[in-house]
C-alpha cells in the first residue's frame, strides 16, 4: 500500500506517460530544497535526493534545474541506502520564472505545476498597484490561472478606495480580501483547492502568505514570527516549500519576493485592457507614441486608462526578454534546443522511435 496519494499530489494522466517513458526509475515531487540537496515526495514518503552528476554539466541556466514543485524521476522510491538520485525532470505544464537575484541573465523557477496562484499583497504598507500589474504579467505567462489576495484587511482604513484601485488592473481576475482575524478569509482560499490541484502563494515577505497557509493546513507547519511595531514584515519564510494537503490538492509557500525581474510576461492578459483597445488603433503595429487616431493615447486622455498604468505597460513590456512567449513556449524551446546540440539528431531519432514504440 503506497503512503503518499501521488494523484491527489497532481500526478495526474499528462506526468503519468510522462514517467512512463523512464522504466526502472520512480515518480516524486520536489517538496523543497537545500542548497543542492531536494526534499522529493514519492509514493513511498519523502526522502533526500540529489542530482545526477552528468545533470549539473548539461544545465544551461537555472531553470534546468529541479524547481518546487517539479515531477522529477528517482532512481529509487525508499529512503533505504544514502540519498537518491534525480535523473530526470518531466516537463512542466506551468512554471512561475523570475530573473535570479544578482543576475541579469539568469532565470530562476520559483515554483512549477501549479494549477492557481495567489498573489498576496497586504492593504497597509506592501499595496502598490505598479507592483501588483508586474505580478499579474508573470503570473499569466506561468500558465497558472491568478487571483489576486489581498491581506490584513484588519489594517486597512479605506478598503473601498483600495479595491476600487484593484479593480483598474485585475482585469477579471478574482480578488479576494482577507484578514488573519477573520476565520471566512480562510474558507475563501479554500474554494480553489481540490484533490489534484496545486496552488501557491507568491508576493512579498511579510503580507501574511504563511499565516494563510498555516491556517489552512491547520496547524503550524510554517513558521511565523512575531510582528513588528512598525509593521514592517521580517523574512519568515526561508525557502519554498510544497505541502500536501490530504484529499486537497498541494500548497506551496514562498519566501518574499521584493524584486520580481521578469522574464517572460503575457502582457495581452495582465493588460487586457490597454490589449483591446489597441485593436482600435489606426495602424495595427502602432507604439501609441506620436501616431495618428491611437485608441490607448485617447483612452488616457480621456481618463479611461491611467497614465501610470500605460507606463508600467510599456516598461515591463520592454523588460520581458521573451515578450510574445509563455512560459509553456519557452520549455519547449528549450528542449528543441537540447535536442539540437552534439549528437542531438541522434538523441531525438531515439527518443522519436522509443516513442513511437511505446504509443502506438
Ligand atoms: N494584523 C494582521 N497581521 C497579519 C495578518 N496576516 C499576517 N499578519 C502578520 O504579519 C506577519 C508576517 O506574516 P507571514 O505570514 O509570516 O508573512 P509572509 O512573509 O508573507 O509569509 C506576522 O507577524 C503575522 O502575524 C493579518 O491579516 N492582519
Ligand atoms: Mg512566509
Ligand atoms: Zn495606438
Amino acid at each position: 500500500m503506497s503512503k503518499i496519494d501521488m494523484e491527489n499530489l497532481g500526478f495526474s494522466e499528462r506526468f503519468v506517460v510522462e514517467a512512463d517513458f523512464y522504466k526502472n526509475l520512480y515518480v516524486g515531487r520536489v517538496a523543497s530544497q537545500y542548497k543542492n540537496m531536494y526534499k522529493v515526495i514519492t509514493e513511498a514518503g519523502e526522502l533526500a535526493a540529489e542530482i545526477f552528476g552528468k545533470f549539473r554539466f548539461e544545465v544551461k541556466t537555472l531553470s534546468d534545474f529541479p524547481a518546487v514543485g517539479d515531477f522529477v524521476m528517482l532512481d529509487r522510491n525508499e529512503n533505504i541506502s544514502g540519498n537518491a538520485i534525480i535523473r530526470h525532470i518531466l516537463p512542466r505544464k506551468s512554471a512561475f520564472i523570475r530573473k535570479a537575484a544578482g543576475t541579469s541573465e539568469d532565470e530562476q523557477v520559483v515554483a512549477s505545476n501549479i494549477d492557481t496562484v495567489f498573489i498576496c499583497m497586504s492593504l497597509n504598507n506592501d499595496f502598490n498597484i505598479r507592483r501588483l500589474e508586474r505580478y499579474l504579467s508573470v503570473a499569466w505567462s506561468s500558465q497558472a490561472i491568478p487571483v489576486i489576495v489581498l491581506t490584513k484587511a484588519d489594517l486597512c482604513v479605506d478598503l473601498a478606495e483600495k479595491l476600487s484601485e484593484v479593480d483598474t488592473v485585475s482585469c477579471g481576475v478574482d480578488v479576494l480580501v482577507t484578514s488573519s482575524l477573520s476565520d471566512d478569509s480562510v474558507l475563501s482560499i479554500e474554494k480553489y483547492l481540490d484533490k489534484g490541484r496545486t496552488v501557491a502563494f507568491i508576493g512579498s515577505s511579510g503580507v501574511g502568505k504563511s499565516t494563510l497557509i498555516n491556517r489552512l493546513v491547520g496547524k503550524n507547519v510554517l513558521e511565523t514570527k512575531k510582528i513588528r511595531h512598525d509593521d514592517k514584515g521580517r523574512h519568515t519564510t526561508t525557502r519554498r516549500e510544497l505541502i500536501a494537503l490530504p484529499g486537497l490538492g498541494a500548497v506551496i509557500d514562498t519566501p518574499g519576493m521584493r524584486e520580481l525581474g521578469i522574464e517572460s510576461a503575457d502582457m495581452s492578459k495582465a493588460f487586457a485592457d490597454i490589449d483591446e483597445l489597441s485593436r482600435k488603433c489606426k495602424f495595427q503595429d502602432c507604439t501609441h507614441t506620436s501616431e495618428p487616431a491611437c485608441a490607448v493615447r485617447k483612452a488616457i486622455n480621456d481618463g479611461m486608462v491611467s497614465a501610470d498604468r500605460f507606463a508600467n505597460y510599456l516598461k515591463l513590456q520592454k523588460e520581458a526578454k521573451y515578450e510574445r512567449l509563455n512560459s509553456k513556449q519557452i520549455e519547449t524551446e528549450k528542449f528543441n534546443a537540447m535536442f539540437t546540440g552534439v549528437g542531438g539528431m541522434k538523441n531525438a531519432r531515439k527518443f522519436s522511435k522509443e516513442k513511437n514504440k511505446k504509443h502506438f
